[in-house]
């Protein structure tokens, strides 16, 4: 019965791309300006589906991760089905194309899930291997695939990074306490995912007013992957940062940005610039760094996810404006009480155009993600 034989090979495939898009993530912001692909190189002997390649693009972004499944598959790529996580590549780079390297390999089948956006690619990719007489199936876990590649398709299809709004809410919906520094919200738990979270993205946006209140540090702060870090971004629009700050002595581990006005005092900048911070010149509307500016000039320097992470006016000034793509709240059990700021986001407010992808408790805190389509 045919129907039933494509339902058995289609649910086969969702479950190499599944492993394909896991394997994905091992190297999640690290390979940037690429985007962290998967591939896997499956045949079958009348034994069943066996795998005998696995690849992931390498860290710095090359080698591409087919180059890396085929060499490991030898020989046994003859005859063989491979997964990848995003159409292989049509354009010549430090190797030949991926495309043509399947195709050379003698690869019958290729199942995609994502189609890939740059224009050396966008659908050459897929043309080379079927005129080559591949099997092509494009588009399997095709929304998968588009999650985890978030940001590289943003950079590539919309010239600026995605933006992850993080938030940590007390049970009474509130996010601090103005004029007390940081205040315990979430447990131990939490605070690894966030961390966790800060090692896949390129950087962790703030307000000068949460550097001034909590001076934080910003950095990955779990056993093994300190050197993880991603860069740090103030918006700082008259440059008050203190040179004493925590983020400033830091700058020598991890790359400081501030975004603020060009015209700011030139001393100020002079000696920020001095300890190694690096400066946005951005234009600023009433007081307000004009946001899709520096999201354009952040892409430009190569960036592709960034964590939006306090406080409440700057994540109200990138809802207001649509610039919003991904919100991660975190509940912790506290309350705070009416001295709180109220959080600009919560569950029930979270803007139409977003789906949630999932949701969990783990000891006392709570989680959630939302995101919305590209
Ligand atoms: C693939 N496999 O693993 C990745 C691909 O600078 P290059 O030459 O490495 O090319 C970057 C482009 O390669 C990037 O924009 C995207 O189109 C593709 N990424 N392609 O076949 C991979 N990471
Ligand atoms: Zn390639």
């Amino acid at each position: 019965m045919a129907g039933a034989a494509d339902t058995a090979q289609e649910k086969l495939d969702r479950r190499f791309m599944a492993a394909a898009l896991r394997l994905s993530r091992r190297h999640s912001g690290r390979t940037s300006t690429n985007p962290s692909v998967g591939t896997i190189i499956v045949r079958d002997d009348g034994a069943g589906p066996m795998i005998v390649g696995t690849g992931v693009t390498a860290i710095g972004g090359r080698p591409h991760a087919e180059t890396e499944a085929l060499a490991e598959a030898g020989e046994l790529t003859h005859g063989a089905t491979a997964y990848v996580t995003l159409e292989p590549c049509a354009h010549h780079g430090r190797t030949p194309p991926c495309a043509e390297a399947l195709v050379t390999a003698g690869i019958a089948r290729v199942v995609g899930a994502a189609s890939d956006p740059d224009p050396r690619v966008s659908g050459k990719g897929y043309a080379i291997l079927r005129e080559a007489g591949v099997e092509v199936t494009e588009r399997v876990l095709a929304s998968e695939a588009a999650n985890q590649l978030a940001g590289y398709l943003m950079r590539s299809l919309k010239k600026r990074p995605e933006v992850i709004l993080k938030m940590a809410l007390s049970s009474d919906g509130k996010i601090g306490v103005r004029g007390e520094g940081q205040v315990p919200i979430t447990g131990e738990v939490a605070r690894r995912e966030v961390h966790l979270m800060r090692t896949e993205a390129d950087a962790i946006l703030i307000g000068i007013g949460t550097a001034l209140e909590d001076d934080p540090e910003l950095t990955v702060r779990l056993p093994g992957l300190e050197n993880r870090s991603p860069a740090r971004i103030v918006l700082d629009s008259e440059m008050r940062l203190p040179p004493a700050s925590r983020l400033v002595s830091g700058v020598d581990r991890v790359p400081l940005y501030i975004a603020s006005n060009p015209l700011v005092d030139g001393q100020r900048r002079a000696l920020l610039e001095r300890h190694g911070v690096r400066f946005i010149g951005t234009e600023v509307h009433e007081g307000k760094i004009a946001l899709p500016e520096l999201l354009e000039d952040l892409a430009a320097l190569g960036m592709s996810s960034i964590i939006v992470e306090g406080g409440a006016s700057v994540a109200q000034s990138f809802l207001d404006e649509g610039l919003v793509d991904r919100i991660v709240l975190f509940r912790g059990p506290t309350e705070v009480g009416g001295q709180g700021i109220a959080a600009p986001i919560g569950p029930d407010t979270i803007p139409a155009g977003f789906r949630k992808l999932r949701e969990m408790q783990f000891d006392q805190d709570g989680f959630a993600e939302w995101v919305r389509t590209i």
